[in-house]
C-alpha cells in the first residue's frame, strides 16, 4: 500500500483513571513524532471489556480518556483520535487474525497470566485473545511505529510474528510494526510495592498517582511511597522503591542518576519525596486545567470522535478489503 508518511498507532484502555505510568510510559511520547508521521491514537474500549466494566462508567471514561489525549497536547486536527468500537473493522480483522494465531503463543503472554490470576472468576476468551485484537489495531493501519510502555513489548512482538506469518502466506499484506519504547519512564512501578507495575486498575489508591489527582494528593502519595530503611538517594540491592522514585524524577525532569544523587546527597528520602511530588504536580497542572475545560464539552469531544472514526475507517477498510480478498472471501455485491 502506498504511504507518503510513517504511520504511528497506539491505544489506551478506558479501564480506569490514567496514572503517571500511562503518562510517562505512553501518552507523553505520543506528541514526540514529527510532521512527516501520521499518528492514530485510539481509546480501546473493546479491550477494556475483557475485564468486567460498569457500562455508565466505561462510557464516562471513554470521554475522559479522549479529553486527556487532547489535554496532553494531541491536536485532533493533526492526529487521528478515535474510539475503537466506532471502527468495526478492528473486530473483524481480529477474527481473521485469530485464525492465524496459535493457542501456544497466546498461552505464553505474561499479561494474560497476570490478569487471569487477578480475575480468576472471569478468565474469558477475550482476555486470552486480547493481543490478537491489539495486533489487528496495529496492522489495520499499516503501522510502522507503536509507542508503548515496556509491559507491551511481548504483545508487539506477537503482532510482528502474526504480520510476518500472514505475509509469508499472502505476501505484501501488512507492514511489520516496531515498538517505540521511551528511554525513561517506560516502566513505572507501584508506590506501594516497587516489584509490581503501577497499574490504573490497582485497588490500592496509595499505589498509584493519577494524572488528575489534586496537588496535595500527589504530594501525599509520594511522601507515603514505600522505600527501604536507609536514607541515601541512589540505586542498589533492596532499594527498588528509591530506584523507582529516581525513574519518576528523571522522567519528569530529564535529570540523570548522577545529577539526582548529587542534588539529594545528605538530604534523606523525605526531601527527595517532597521534591518529586512538587515537580509532578507542576508538570501535571496544565494538563489538568485543559482536561477540566475539555471534559465539560461533550459536543466537542463527540465531534472529535466522529472525525477521527471517519478518517480511521477509510484507511482500515482499505487494509481489510485486501485481507478479505487474500484469504478467499467473495467481495459482497453492493448496488
Ligand atoms: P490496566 O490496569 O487496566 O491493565 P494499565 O494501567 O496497565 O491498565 P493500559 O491501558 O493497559 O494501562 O496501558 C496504556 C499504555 O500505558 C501502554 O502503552 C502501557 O505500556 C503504558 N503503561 C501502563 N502502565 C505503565 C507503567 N506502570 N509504566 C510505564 N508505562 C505504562
Ligand atoms: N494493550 C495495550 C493497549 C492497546 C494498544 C493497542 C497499544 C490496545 N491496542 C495498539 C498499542 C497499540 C495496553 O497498554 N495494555
Amino acid at each position: 500500500m502506498f504511504k507518503d508518511k510513517k504511520i504511528v498507532f497506539s491505544g489506551v484502555q478506558p479501564s480506569g483513571t490514567l496514572t503517571i505510568g500511562n503518562y510517562l510510559g505512553a501518552i507523553r511520547n505520543f506528541t514526540a513524532f514529527p510532521e512527516d508521521h501520521h499518528c492514530y491514537y485510539c481509546v480501546v474500549d473493546e479491550h477494556a471489556i475483557t475485564v468486567r466494566q460498569d457500562p455508565a462508567e466505561l462510557r464516562r471514561r471513554t470521554y475522559e480518556t479522549l479529553a486527556l489525549y487532547i489535554a496532553c497536547g494531541l491536536d485532533p486536527e493533526k492526529n487521528t483520535l478515535f474510539v475503537q468500537s466506532h471502527v468495526t473493522e478492528h473486530a473483524e480483522l481480529c477474527w481473521i487474525l485469530d485464525c492465524y494465531t496459535m493457542f501456544g503463543e497466546l498461552s505464553r503472554m505474561t499479561q494474560f497470566k497476570d490478569k487471569s490470576a487477578k480475575n480468576a472468576d472471569n478468565i474469558n476468551a477475550g482476555l486470552f485473545t486480547y493481543p490478537v485484537l491489539m495486533a489487528a489495531d496495529i496492522l489495520l493501519y499499516q503501522t510502522d511505529l507503536v509507542p508503548v510502555g515496556n509491559d507491551q513489548k511481548q504483545h508487539i512482538e506477537l503482532a510482528r510474528n502474526i504480520a510476518e506469518r500472514f505475509n509469508g502466506i499472502y505476501p505484501g499484506t501488512f507492514t511489520v510494526p516496531e515498538g517505540f519504547i521511551p528511554q525513561s519512564g517506560a516502566r513505572i512501578m507501584s508506590l506501594a510495592d516497587p516489584t509490581k507495575k503501577m497499574s490504573k486498575s490497582d485497588e490500592n489508591e496509595n499505589a498509584v498517582v493519577r494524572i488528575l489527582d489534586p496537588r496535595d494528593v500527589i504530594i501525599r502519595k509520594f511522601k507515603r511511597a514505600v522505600t527501604d530503611s536507609g536514607s541515601e538517594v541512589r540505586r542498589g540491592e533492596g532499594k527498588e522503591g528509591v530506584g523507582n522514585l529516581m525513574n519518576v524524577y528523571s522522567a519528569l525532569t530529564g535529570k540523570t542518576d548522577e545529577e539526582i544523587e548529587k542534588e539529594f546527597a545528605g538530604r534523606g528520602y523525605g526531601d527527595f519525596k517532597a521534591a518529586i511530588g512538587e515537580v509532578c504536580a507542576d508538570v501535571l497542572a496544565p494538563v489538568q486545567s485543559e482536561f477540566t475545560r475539555l471534559v465539560a464539552d461533550k459536543k466537542y469531544l463527540e465531534s472529535v470522535m466522529k472525525k477521527g472514526a471517519d478518517e480511521a475507517r477509510y484507511n482500515a477498510c482499505r487494509t481489510l478489503s485486501k485481507v478479505r480478498r487474500k484469504v478467499g472471501f467473495i467481495e459482497p455485491v453492493r448496488d
